[in-house]
């Protein structure tokens, strides 16, 4: 009797030290991949630490509009972090409090009102929250002034871009305007800390202005339907722009460049090209030239159409 009591202590003392170690053992495995996940989100992501605090949001906003979106990006970011840790916190809390301890049936709480009603209403308050201050936004990013400081004409047509300036004149009371051709990047010049209005047309199908670091574009439709919107820019420099719309055979070659320069080189620059003939080739580079900014497009370049000079040397 003795020698069995001992035994089955001795039996009863290493079932303790055993649970305590595995314990400790599955500890360290959820603390070992925890930090494997979080460094492969680092390395994987190729983010820089201070990126991480954009949450994927581009670094560069360069006009008014786009700090508003990106203040609502933070803020709903914010908001689903704060309600993804609630949930994961009672998921968690659940799995470790509630974890199966026999093979009686835990008490069932189906039909519990109170938890039903809480299970509707949260998820309803959230998204009302959301989508009132997206509502408020949007209407604060499509909003059209009655007098805009600057109005820009969008032409589109396959496979290019006319960017006329209705308030600015030249000498034979035409207003001044800058057409791309297949060879030459138009340039869109606009001022810095001005509103500026895009009015578009399209002349056959439908196109799509696009300026990604604007973090906006808009569909250019044809037959007399016009599409605005208003940016107020706050960061000089050159901006490539793209048509977003598939229109045709060479819709990838359909580039532009914006350049937004200080309001004196941009005044500048308007009365250059209203000084040169229009029938000269080189009007725009001249008039880019004559305020003292490059001649040609930096951002992108024209589709080189010469296919010669895209094969590798033939042999002879
Ligand atoms: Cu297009």
């Amino acid at each position: 009797m003795h020698t069995q009591e001992g035994q089955e202590q001795v039996v009863a003392g290493d079932s303790g030290r055993g649970s305590t170690s595995r314990r400790r053992l599955a500890l360290g495995r959820v603390l070992g991949l925890g930090s494997v996940v979080v460094t492969a989100l680092v390395l994987l992501s190729g983010c820089s630490v201070s990126d991480a605090f954009y949450f994927g949001w581009p670094r560069d906003h360069i006009t008014d509009q786009s700090n508003r979106m990106f203040d609502l990006w933070i803020g709903s970011v914010i908001a689903a972090l704060v309600v993804g840790a609630f949930v994961w916190g009672l998921i968690f809390w659940c799995v470790i409090r509630y974890r199966k301890r026999g093979d009686e049936l835990p008490a069932q709480t189906r039909y519990n009102m109170p938890i039903e009603i809480l299970y509707s209403v949260l998820p309803f308050l959230v998204v009302s929250v959301l989508f009132y201050y997206t509502a408020i936004v949007q209407t604060d990013v499509d909003r059209i002034q009655p007098n805009p400081d600057v109005t820009v004409h969008v032409v589109a047509s396959k496979w290019n871009w006319e960017f006329e300036y209705p308030d600015q004149k030249d000498a034979s009371g035409q207003p001044v305007s800058t057409i791309g051709a297949s060879d030459y990047i138009p340039v869109l010049v606009v001022p810095t800390h001005k509103r500026i209005r895009f009015v578009e047309d399209s002349q056959d199908v439908i196109h799509s202005f696009w300026v990604p670091a604007l973090l906006f574009k808009r569909d250019v439709f044809p037959g007399g339907v016009q599409n605005k919107f208003e940016v107020t820019i706050e960061k000089e420099g050159s901006y490539v722009g793209r048509c977003a719309e598939l229109c045709g055979t060479y819709h990838s070659a359909m580039n532009f460049e914006v350049r937004v320069v200080t309001e004196a080189k941009f005044e500048k620059y308007m009365s250059a090209l209203a000084s040169i003939p229009y029938d000269d080739p080189q009007r725009q580079a001249k008039a880019l030239r004559l305020a003292g900014m490059p001649a040609y497009a930096t951002t992108t370049y024209p589709l080189q159409s010469d296919r010669a000079a895209r094969k590798p040397a033939q042999k002879p």
